[in-house]
């Protein structure tokens, strides 16, 4: 693949609930490398409270945030910087809609479908834009 304007760094994060999960690991990481995305650096880090109030901190003050922070700072994630041609947009194709039970109706193929089980414990997270992504990346990178 040439090196164009479309090719773009993004953060795939494997959540809690199924970090510690060795097979759903590999299902994500073949899903993201059959997808042709290429995993530049990998880190597994387990976030304090803090950080994950600060990672999430567009939901501050929405009902689900505590139960989401309590959440993301479980236990260990595996987070990948990933880079590919128009990556940011096609990994969150891929991880599907946000809710568990939405993705297996709208998106039954999609890694949240297959891996996710309710709320937030949702398997995947992706950036939703360039602008996320470099803020987020730089929390684990
Ligand atoms: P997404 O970009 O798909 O990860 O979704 P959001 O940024 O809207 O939500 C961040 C996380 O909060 C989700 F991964 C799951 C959790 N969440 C809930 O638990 N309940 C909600 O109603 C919305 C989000």
């Amino acid at each position: 693949m040439q090196r164009g304007e479309s090719v773009f760094n993004t953060l795939a994060l494997i959540k809690p609930d199924i970090a510690q999960d060795e097979k759903a690991v590999s299902h994500v990481i073949r899903r993201i490398t059959g997808r042709g995305y290429l995993i530049k650096d990998r880190v597994e880090i387990k976030l304090s409270n803090a950080q994950a109030r600060a990672f999430y901190a567009e939901h501050a003050g929405k009902p689900f945030f505590d139960g989401l922070v309590a959440f993301m700072s479980s236990g260990p994630l595996v987070a990948l910087l990933i880079e590919g041609d128009d990556v940011i947009r096609g990994w969150r194709t891929m991880i599907g809609p946000t809710s568990p039970a939405a993705a297996r109706q709208l998106a039954p193929q999609s890694i949240r479908a297959v891996l996710g089980a309710d709320g937030p414990r949702n398997a995947v997270h992706g950036s939703d834009s360039a602008e996320s992504a470099q803020r987020e990346l730089s929390f684990f990178f």
